[in-house]
């Protein structure tokens, strides 16, 4: 999870991986760990681990030694605060310089799409779209006050890291964290037919 401190990162976790929306969230402190399973075809589960960082600068040592062992990120913003749509370029930047030559699959997400309905938009849309795409990335919006769009965000980052793992475009290494998986289990994943079982299940 990267972004600007307050743009909700740790509500978004919380909606997503327990349905909660905590008005009085506690502010993250170094990196928060959560992890939810997502069945992304037929018989293929997935387990996620998400980093959650703290936005501020006196934790950014901390949060940077996680980004090598991440294969995909939630770019977030909040709509309603410009500067935080501002820094986003930084952020990517900043995990782009780390993990390089590697790929890492960005979402871009403008968040607390609630206070748009209340007239506090600060970021039009086409703005957000067209850094998206400069990024290489996809865009949504979504609020985890409302709910609105929350799974769909951790969705579409998780259909479209298995989607370049099957492409090839990402490939696991040895020593890496961010997809584990046994060589043999990976291999088979191309294969899977809908509704066949896998092991463990
Ligand atoms: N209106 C609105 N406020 C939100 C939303 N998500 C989080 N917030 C508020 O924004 C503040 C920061 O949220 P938090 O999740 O701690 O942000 P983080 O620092 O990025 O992890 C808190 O006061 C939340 O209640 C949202 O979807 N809509
Ligand atoms: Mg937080």
């Amino acid at each position: 999870m990267l972004g600007d401190s307050t743009v909700g990162k740790s509500s978004m976790l919380k909606r997503y991986t327990e349905d909660l929306w905590l008005e009085c969230i506690n502010q993250t402190v170094g990196v928060d760990f959560y992890v939810h399973f997502l069945e992304v075809e037929p018989g293929v589960r997935v387990k996620l681990q998400f980093w959650d960082t703290a936005g501020q600068e006196r934790f950014r040592s901390v949060t940077r030694s996680y980004y090598r062992n991440s294969v995909g990120g939630l770019l977030v913003f909040d709509l309603s605060n410009r500067q935080s749509f501002e820094n986003v370029r930084e952020w990517f930047a900043e995990v782009r310089e780390r993990v390089q030559p590697y790929t890492v699959v960005f979402i871009l997400v403008g968040h607390k799409s609630d206070n748009v309905k209340a007239g506090k938009r600060a970021v039009e849309r086409s703005e957000a779209e067209k850094l998206a795409s400069q990024l290489g990335a996809l865009y949504i919006e979504a609020s985890a006050k409302t709910g609105h769009n929350v799974k769909e965000a951790f969705d579409l980052l998780t259909r479209r890291i298995y989607q370049a793992l099957k492409s090839g475009e990402i490939q696991v290494r040895e020593g890496w964290d961010g997809v584990k998986s046994s060589a043999q289990t990976l291999q088979k994943i191309p294969s899977i037919e809908p509704g066949e079982k896998k092991c463990c299940d």
